[in-house]
């Protein structure tokens, strides 16, 4: 027996007489799994409804976790988009692929999961966000944005030729997978795809046909939206606060034509420049019918203080929510594409964001922080046995790419540092599973200013210490604390679990081979 279909037969048989109903493809006699990576870029577990009810509905997105497994402790190990992909490609933290921050290039001459699929025979593709400055390498087939890409009529690098594209991004990008899927790859070859959005990032501009679909609903304030920050220094210190930072013209598109809307952010230029820049006519009378009325109302009513907060909350959720509609509609469009192809019964099929998002909580927009909201990421898994339901081991994107590779039956090279999903998967709950997760954001100093910090987590308790220009140590107990309200740091009846806790950073530094450690 094959040893990918042996690997893969612990969790569904694959075999000559399973019902295909492709036209294009015959029924082979092993099947070897195609795998289908779709990631959303700042897309928040609280606004998927398979994780949190309390504000998006994501059908689409949900139907790939209820017929797989949704994970429920997912982590990333560096919570920035370059970084975390790079973590995706190589199984490997931040100070190993050397793509430690956004500003960096990712040395595509390294090991990465396409890579190793790609010379295994797979047929590799990545399409949308890419964000690594360099080419890809590793795929047969690559067409990504450019940078951050833009949300209209979008720049995209076709195998090195630039063009634009005509559309919202996510419905282009969408169109491109489903045209690759369809008509450019080689059906001869088990397929590795990965399908990037741009959305739901700054600055969340909706497909103009989803313009006010949440306008009805008022959402819930988090309970720490007006967070003091008390006793944690680089929390006060960031500037990702939706009540300081979140400009008005560029993030909230008040671009008054009168050009009476002023702000001090230094984003009120770009802000003004997103609408002529990329929008067509018909797009720009759809965009101003909507906002023109809310700047008015704007204008007239003047808020201040906690009313301009809430507004400004307000808008934010609304833009990013109807956002994610057109995210998880075009998510529909493609599992439509491969139940129709007969493609579901052979195909693995994740969801995950470059990592998590704040919806408010602590008052802020944006990540970057280990505490949960950015730590956390979606993962989402359709596996073709059926429901496996929640699975509560903590996971991290460094065990992306050895869970590809185990899957396509590739052996996992010695230096992955992540561990393959795939026993999980299978329902089993290892006794060696890792008990604690270890941490490193490094942009500083950079936008949203958030120091430099590493830490560790376990099932419980988190430590972080932010360093650079501060020297500062932090601790929450989880399960009294979810919010991480309180640093426990240096107070009494914590000595223990702090020692215990620095202990075992140090040894998670020794095993991913931290050179430059948090112990000098
Ligand atoms: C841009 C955004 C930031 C965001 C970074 C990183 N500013 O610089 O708000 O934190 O990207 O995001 S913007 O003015 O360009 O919108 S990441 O997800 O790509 O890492
Ligand atoms: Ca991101």
């Amino acid at each position: 027996m094959d040893k990918r279909i042996l690997i893969a037969s612990g969790l569904v048989a694959i075999t000559a007489t399973s019902s295909c109903s492709s036209a294009k493809k015959p029924v082979e006699e092993k099947k070897p799994m195609n795998i289908l990576f779709i990631m959303s870029d700042d897309h928040s577990y609280q606004t998927i409804s398979a994780y949190d009810k309390r504000y998006a509905n994501t059908p689409n997105i949900d139907r790939i976790g209820n017929e797989g497994a949704k994970f429920t402790n997912s982590f990333v190990a560096n919570s920035i988009s370059g970084p975390s992909r790079a973590c995706m490609l190589t199984g490997k933290h931040s100070h190993i692929n050397g793509f430690t921050n956004n500003s960096k290039r990712f040395d595509g001459a390294q090991q990465t999961f396409p890579k190793l699929l790609q010379k295994e025979g797979y047929q590799t593709a990545v399409i949308g966000k890419w964000h690594l400055s360099s080419d890809p390498t590793g795929f047969d087939y690559w067409n990504i944005l450019i940078g951050q890409g833009q949300y209209y009529q979008p720049d995209f690098i076709e195998n090195g030729v630039k063009t634009q594209r005509k559309g919202y991004a996510t419905d282009v990008t969408t169109d491109i997978a489903l045209d690759w899927l369809d008509s450019k790859r080689d059906n001869s070859k088990p397929f590795c795809l990965l399908l990037h959005h741009k959305a739901p990032h700054r600055t969340w501009m909706p497909n103009t046909k989803d313009l006010g679909m949440y306008d009805d609903v008022t959402f819930p304030l988090p309970e720490n939206f007006y967070d003091n920050y008390e006793g944690r220094q680089a929390a006060a210190e960031q500037e990702m606060s939706i009540i300081n930072d979140m400009d008005l013209v560029y993030d909230l598109k008040m671009a008054d034509k009168e050009n009476e809307i002023h702000t001090k952010t230094g984003l009120e230029k770009a802000g003004r420049g997103m609408y002529n820049s990329r929008m067509n006519p018909e797009e720009k009378a759809a965009w101003d019918a909507y906002y023109d009325p809310i700047i008015k109302d704007f204008k007239e009513k003047k808020r201040t203080g906690k009313a301009l907060a809430e507004w400004k909350y307000q808008r934010y959720m609304r833009d990013y929510m109807s956002v994610i509609h057109s995210v998880d509609q075009n998510i529909g469009r493609v599992l439509t594409y491969l139940e129709e192809e007969g493609l579901l019964e052979n195909t693995i099929i994740v969801y995950t964001s470059d990592q998590g998002f704040y919806m408010g909580e602590h008052g802020w927009f944006d990540k970057r922080f280990m505490y949960e909201e950015s730590f956390r990421t979606p993962l989402l898994v359709r596996y073709p046995g059926g429901r496996i339901g929640d699975i509560n081991e903590l996971v991290q994107n460094i065990d992306y790419a050895p869970t590809f590779l185990e899957l396509a039956g590739v052996e996992v090279p010695a230096d992955i540092q992540g561990a393959s999903l795939l026993p999980l998967l299978a329902g089993e709950k290892p006794a060696t599973w890792r008990k604690s997760l270890y941490y490193h954001f490094y942009e500083y100093p950079a936008e949203h200013a958030v120091k430099r910090h590493c830490g560790v987590r376990t099932e419980r308790y988190k430590l972080i210490h932010f360093y650079n220009d501060i020297d500062i140590w932090e601790l929450y107990d989880l399960q009294s604390d979810p919010m991480e309200m309180n640093n426990l740091f240096g107070k009494k009846g914590y000595e223990e679990i702090t020692k215990e806790l620095k202990t075992e950073l140090g040894r998670l530094e020794k095993q991913y081979g931290v050179t430059d450690s948090v112990f000098k």
